[in-house]
């Protein structure tokens, strides 16, 4: 039997905009209930459903292997960092990985383009997800798993230099994990180019 427990007064620390929860696992087996597990939860579960924990164990998968990465835009080590025009788009394959971006500079972008930020996570290592947006995307952000590939597309709109950066709190150094993108405007000559200017870049 499972219980979810609505009033959870001091049992949690309160460390974000809701209070923690909380849900205990019974087992009603014998005469007497007895408690199995007693974990936090966020409010407010009406619902709940379990399965054998061996059926989730053989399927586990803590991160993506890099090498069986077959993501037609993965970049499968900071050699692959690249940017490519298409006509009026921009393919960006870039790597992430503690803690920095490749390329963490591109410019000659220019408005009207669109831009596809092709985000490949190089941690081999679980519990390393990289996050990734662009200031002012109207959009959305990426989530990357380990080993894993994402694409962001991202329309600017005005001339100017925006930052791009983690959005998924990874290492001490994940404030540092950010870069620049320069958009020209539409006539100008600016060439494509993407470097890396990280400092932790060559370690
Ligand atoms: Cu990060």
């Amino acid at each position: 039997m499972i219980a979810y427990n609505k009033i959870t007064k001091d049992r949690y620390l309160p460390t974000g905009p809701e209070l923690t929860q909380s849900a205990q696992l019974y087992s009603i087996d014998g005469d007497k209930m007895e408690l199995l597990l007693d974990f936090p939860t966020t409010g407010e579960p009406h619902y709940a459903q379990a399965i054998p924990a061996d059926l989730v164990k053989a399927r586990e998968v803590k991160f993506f292997k890099i090498e069986e990465n077959h993501h037609p835009y993965a970049a499968m080590g900071e050699k692959d960092a690249r940017v490519e025009r298409k006509g009026k788009e921009v393919h960006i394959w870039m790597t992430t990985i503690r803690s920095h971006f490749a390329p963490d500079n591109v410019e000659g972008v220019k408005l009207g383009d669109e831009v596809y930020f092709h985000v490949t996570n190089l941690e081999q290592d679980w519990d390393v997800p990289h996050g990734f947006a662009v200031k002012g995307a109207a959009n959305a952000e990426l989530l990357i798993m380990p080993g894993e590939t994402q694409t962001l597309k991202w329309v600017p709109t005005k001339v100017g230099v925006q930052p791009f950066y983690c959005t998924d709190f990874c290492s001490a150094l994940h404030q540092e994990m950010q870069g620049y993108i320069r958009v020209s405007p539409a006539n100008s000559n600016v060439p494509l180019n993407a470097y890396t200017v990280s400092v932790d870049a060559e370690l």
